[in-house]
């Protein structure tokens, strides 16, 4: 990576309490989990409508539930990796740290981040088709496709946005908050094309934010993105925090050794 991008994020980075992150699915590849619509990517292989829409859901629950439970399958035995590790680590180097995930996989949580708003959901809760009642279900495989309610017998749904399906209104505002309050803004791993997570980012710049986008390739984002970092997250993110924390330790501040 270019060492002056470096010193620039760096020198951002110095003076701000404030950050929030936006990640997505390219986060999580290195964890190996696969993304939508990258090479491998879900949405390559499986169409969005038949399996991720209210729509599919009512047409055909088992289908919908034999693909969350196989996606559940993967996701079960991964771990975060180094990118996840190091936004968790940021808390004790910043006053406040915010991850917005697109991501269902409850990956941030692993690694340690305590202030996460999950956009999408999260792929280990169900809920009750009947009465909106949201619990934890982390049986791998399932018992029973589709799940039941244990209280009213109704169909049980994964609790994940699908297409076409508004996003829970105070979590989104949360976000937006976060985003327009935030001194820099990161966007990572994000092909910055789902309405409305793309739009947080264009909202913390117009607010006055930084915003650094760290993917693999160009995105709708990169152009207004003031610093745009090409390459794996799970490289980038512990080369920045390696130079914060040099730069940290040479003004004189006591940090602990990185992730
Ligand atoms: C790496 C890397 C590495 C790889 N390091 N980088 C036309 C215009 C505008 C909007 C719309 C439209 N038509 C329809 C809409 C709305 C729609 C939308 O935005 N569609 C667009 C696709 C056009 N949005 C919705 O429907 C949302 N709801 C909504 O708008 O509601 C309105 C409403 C209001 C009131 C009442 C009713 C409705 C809901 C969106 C829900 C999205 N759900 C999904 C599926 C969840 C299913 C599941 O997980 O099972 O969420 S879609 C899928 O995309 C998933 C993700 O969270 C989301 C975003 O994807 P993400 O994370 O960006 O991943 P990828 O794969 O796209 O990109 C990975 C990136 O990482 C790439 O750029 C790689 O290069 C990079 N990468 N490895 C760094 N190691």
């Amino acid at each position: 990576m270019n060492d002056d991008k470096l010193d620039s994020l760096t020198e951002v980075l110095a003076g701000a309490r404030r950050i929030a992150v936006l990640t997505g699915a390219g986060i999580s590849a290195e964890s190996g989990v696969p993304t939508f619509r990258g090479k491998d990517g879900l949405w390559r292989q499986y169409r969005a409508e038949t399996l991720a829409t209210p729509e599919a859901f009512e047409r055909d629950p088992t289908l919908v539930w034999q693909w969350y439970d196989w996606r559940r399958g993967l996701i079960a035995p991964v771990v975060p990796n180094p990118g996840h590790r190091v936004l968790a680590a940021w808390q004790d180097l910043f006053e406040d740290i915010a991850v917005i995930t697109q991501n269902v996989d409850g990956l941030h949580e692993k690694a340690g981040s305590r202030n996460v708003v999950e956009l999408h959901g999260n792929i280990w809760k169900v809920r009750c088709t009947r009465e909106g009642t949201v619990s934890e279900s982390l049986l791998t495989p399932l018992p029973e496709i589709p799940p039941r309610c244990p209280d009213c017998g109704a169909l049980l749904r994964p609790h994940i946005v699908w297409f076409g399906e508004a996003l829970d209104a105070s979590l989104l505002e949360r976000a937006f908050a976060l985003s327009e309050t935030c001194q820099v803004m990161f966007a990572v791993g994000t092909s910055a094309v789902v309405q409305p997570a793309a739009s947080l980012p264009c909202a913390a710049g117009r607010a006055g934010a930084k915003v650094v986008e760290i993917n693999l390739e160009p995105t709708p984002l990169t152009r207004s993105a003031d610093i745009f970092l090409r390459g794996k997250a799970g490289d980038i993110l512990p080369l920045i925090d390696r130079r914060l924390r040099e730069n940290m330790r040479a003004g004189g501040r006591d940090v602990p050794p990185g992730p």
